[in-house]
């Protein structure tokens, strides 16, 4: 068994734990950061495609936006659409700013790459995690590390960043934790295409037919998404089904515009929950991103979230290393006020736009649209959220 010790242990090498483990180092706070999978795994997972005006500017401040002014896209903002209508929401004429298409596969390499310049220590592949002593003023993180040999990390301090299904959350004794939960009736169908976009921008589509929204990654990669039925078989979705899905709810062939099919090269199914864990800490353990909430993927929110939750945990985690537990007793209650924000304007965005076969409640869908596209507060209202409130709002 081996015994090594740092300041912050960091569960978790997603998007949360490895900015976390570059902001502390910036203040010359140490940590390691431990990860289940290996790092291929973790930088091949197709995830998120959004990242909002203040993660951007995050990411500037900290020297990693070199590449997303480079490669990724910048876009005034999105379409929305339902059967006859197409309605562009211009969020930097409604709020001043934008967002950028840029994939969390790409934000996850420049991070990892960034990590490995500053000599971060991590180690990769590990098992059988478990979190002690978080009610004392020195707690562990124990775990298999790659080759199956036994580590203790002794720390002062744990971040939590083991996303939905890691030990941190399972780490809150249940008397101490609140969890809030939605299961929505339907998923989203996934797909990565070698084809061009066929929009500047990205396109939400309201159809009786289902959702469907047309993102993209670069100028010959698409990223699509339908609306199926939750639990879903992929195998029931062969591609030429899936372009013909899309076709109908996107519009193609109105107005002139088409919708071009391509090889599809990863398909997944993405189930849609809303889950909020409060507190986000538990004596040593702090919390961030997927870890201890989840958002329907609809607001393009839940990279964004982790991206601030982890500004807020950094400012946190360095004032406690100085001798100033303030931020980090107020590190939960400021976190789970974007995270109720986000978890709001998802569900809106998600409620708005999927359809359930009740006529009702489509009707009520059409209108909500309708408002929203003809009218400056519902526009800006949007644009608001989308494009992200200011970090520690
Ligand atoms: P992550 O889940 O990214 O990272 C947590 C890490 O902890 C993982 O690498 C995991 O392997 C590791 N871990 C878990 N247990 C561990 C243990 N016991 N020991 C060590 N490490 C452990 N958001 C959007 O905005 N738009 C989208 O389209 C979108 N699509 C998504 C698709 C899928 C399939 C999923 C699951 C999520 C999607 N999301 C999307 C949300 C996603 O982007 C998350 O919000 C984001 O990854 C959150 O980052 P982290 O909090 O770092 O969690
Ligand atoms: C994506 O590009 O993956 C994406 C974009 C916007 C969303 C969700 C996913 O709301």
């Amino acid at each position: 068994m081996t015994t090594t010790r740092t300041t912050v242990a960091i569960v978790g090498a997603g998007p949360a734990g490895l900015l976390l483990s570059h902001l502390l180092a910036r203040e010359g706070v140490e940590s390691i950061v431990l990860e289940r999978r290996t790092r291929q795994y973790v930088e091949a997972r197709i995830r998120a495609g959004i990242l909002e005006a203040s993660s951007v500017a995050l990411l500037d401040s900290i020297g990693l936006g070199e590449r997303i002014h480079r490669e990724g896209f910048e876009h005034r903002g999105i379409y929305l659409q339902w059967p006859g209508e197409r309605h562009h929401i211009d969020f930097v004429d409604r709020v001043g700013k934008s967002v950028h298409v840029y994939g969390q596969s790409e934000l996850t390499r420049d991070l990892g790459r960034a990590r490995d310049a500053a000599g971060q220590r991590f180690f990769y592949g590990v098992s059988d995690t478990v979190l002690a002593g978080l009610d004392t003023d020195g707690p562990s993180v124990s775990f298999r590390d790659e080759r199956g040999e036994q580590v203790t990390i002794d720390c002062d301090l744990i971040a939590g960043c083991d996303g939905s299904f890691g030990p941190s959350r399972e780490s809150v004794p249940e008397s101490k934790r609140r969890i809030w939960e939605r299961s929505y009736p339907y998923s989203w169908l996934g797909v990565l295409a070698e084809v061009a976009p066929s929009t500047d921008e990205l396109i939400y589509a309201w159809h009786p037919d289902g959702f469907a929204l047309h993102s993209m990654r670069s100028e010959s990669v698409s990223r699509l998404y339908l609306q199926v039925d939750a639990g879903t078989d992929i195998a029931e979705w062969r591609d030429d089904r899936i372009w013909d899905a899309l076709a109908v709810r996107l519009g193609d062939g109105e107005a002139g515009w088409h919708l071009t099919a391509g090889p599809i090269a990863e398909k997944s199914i993405l189930p849609m929950r809303s889950f909020v864990m409060e507190p986000m800490r538990h004596g040593r353990l702090l919390l961030a991103g997927d870890a201890a909430h989840i958002v329907p993927p609809t607001g393009a929110k839940g990279l964004n979230l982790a991206i601030a939750d982890t500004a807020l945990l950094a400012e946190a985690l360095v004032a406690f290393t100085k001798g100033d537990a303030s931020p980090a007793e107020h590190y939960s209650e400021r976190a789970l006020r974007r995270a109720w924000r986000c978890t709001h304007f998802s569900w809106w965005m998600t409620t708005m736009l999927h359809t359930t076969g009740d006529p009702f409640e489509a009707k009520l869908q059409l209108a909500q649209l309708a408002w929203v596209t003809s009218s400056a507060a519902g526009a800006s209202g949007l644009a608001e959220n989308y494009t992200g409130m200011p970090i520690g709002f």
